[in-house]
């Protein structure tokens, strides 16, 4: 890891970036080949930063230098280059918890807001895979090792209260991103802000009605409390289909600057609402009916193997023997300890359903009615079509967030789904 003075931040175009990469030794190796001639080509698609592809002689590497602004916005909207550093900690810690699930770390300089990593090929987001009717049968396999690992040994179950409490100090610094997070899912879309936008004319009416949904309102502050104020584990923070890179084979998480301790419920969350608009946004895309009838079915069936499997695994490391100061073993001594303490494992996960289930339906909303999209629905281009998955995922999301009691099991969640998936709203055939 490198270090210098904050004035010494600059931002890496091109060619400065060649020259930088040239004068580290280890990545001139890896990279092979005379610099002049390694190939860099920008390819951030995302919200925040730039992230560049260099390929040498020998090898590729993927850079990511953090803005000091929100990409997506401009200068206007300035945002701490920590966030970089956060990220760096993170996917440290992450690679430790879940080994070969997060891209590798080559170089890290906290100065430049830089961080360079394994260049991950043949990989592609998986967003734009799901977009294109893509399955990845191993998916739910990989992503519920990674947030049962990740989020299990970083929570009071597996660590020491000390051990715990340095753990959220350590990313305590990073509420900036926490405060994007605040506003943009837990409070623009409810309210009238300038950064929202929806599908118009066609979700004009249900934009209002959110505005106007006292029982919503009353559900959505409560997620967000939650989030502020529960710091459970380590969180990736940003856990959608555009933080996970695939190929049929394999999958890799990136991007956790968002990371901090908070809630389980949202990442485990973030995850099937993200699986649950792909769903929706599938009939948007279909060519001719019933096409991707096999996707979609995938898709629910991954919606359901996220959560048991998650859930699985989880008690599954909880039961193996949790070292931590949480439920100490000395209050469950015997049989009738041990039948108490699983009677409360079980609780503890019903509750973690049941903010998993909230989370799903917060982080729904927010792309549909806030500033961040996603390419689910914004790759669909004939706007009516386009609002009618958008609602049909919004009417979800809202019975979701409101009678979050209604959906005690996953698979009422995934039939849910499947009974919205030919909804027609009013303005359907107007
Ligand atoms: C201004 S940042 C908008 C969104 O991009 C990131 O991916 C997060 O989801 C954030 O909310
Ligand atoms: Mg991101």
């Amino acid at each position: 890891m490198t270090e210098g003075k904050a004035e010494d931040y600059r931002i890496l175009h091109e060619a400065v970036l060649r020259d930088y990469l040239a004068g580290v030794p280890d990545l001139k190796a890896l990279l092979g080949g005379e610099p002049a001639a390694w190939e860099i080509t920008e390819v951030g698609d995302g919200n925040l930063n730039l992230v560049f592809i260099v390929k040498g002689g020998r090898g590729g590497v993927a850079v990511k230098q953090a803005l000091p602004y929100v990409r997506l916005v401009g200068e206007s909207w300035p945002l701490p280059l920590s966030r970089a550093h956060y990220e760096h900690l993170a996917l440290s810690r992450q690679a430790q918890l879940a080994p070969g699930l997060v891209p590798g770390l080559l170089h890290h300089n906290e100065t430049l807001a830089l961080t360079v990593m394994e260049l991950l090929e043949p990989h592609i987001i998986m967003r734009k895979g799901m977009v294109a009717g893509t399955q990845y049968p191993r998916f739910a396999g990989d992503i519920t090792t990674f947030m049962a690992r990740t989020l299990f040994f970083t929570s009071d179950l597996a660590l020491s209260a000390a051990e715990k409490k340095e753990g959220i100090a350590a990313f305590a610094g990073n509420h900036a991103l926490c405060k994007i997070t605040e506003d943009l899912i837990f409070t623009d879309p409810y309210r009238i802000a300038e950064q929202n936008r929806w599908t118009v004319p066609y979700l004009d009416a249900l934009a209002a009605e959110l505005r106007d949904d006292m029982e919503l309102h009353v559900a959505i502050s409560r997620l967000k409390l939650k989030f502020m104020a529960s710091p459970e584990a380590l969180l990736h923070g940003d856990l959608h289909t555009g933080s996970i890179m695939v190929t049929e084979g394999q999958i890799r998480v990136i991007d956790p600057e968002f990371a901090f301790y908070g809630p389980m419920g949202f990442d485990v969350g973030a995850v099937l609402a993200n699986l649950l608009m792909a769903y929706f946004a599938s009939a948007g895309h279909e060519r001719a009916p019933g096409e991707r009838i096999a996707f979609e079915s995938w898709v629910l069936e991954t919606v359901e193997q996220v959560w048991s499997e998650f859930a699985r695994k989880f008690l599954e490391l909880w039961r193996a023997g949790a070292a931590g100061d949480a439920y100490p073993v000395s209050l469950f001594a015997g049989e009738k300890g041990a039948v108490r303490l699983e009677a409360e494992r079980q609780a503890y996960m019903q509750r973690l359903f049941a903010d998993t289930v909230g989370f799903a339906a917060a982080k729904t909303i927010r792309r549909i009615f806030g500033l961040a999209h996603n390419i689910d629905f914004e790759l669909i281009e004939d706007p009516r079509r386009r609002a009618i998955s958008e609602a049909r995922a919004v009417r979800l999301a809202r019975a979701m967030m409101v009678q979050t009691w209604a959906f005690p099991a996953i698979a009422d969640v995934a039939a849910a789904a499947q009974k919205l998936r030919d909804w027609q709203p009013e303005f359907a055939t107007g």
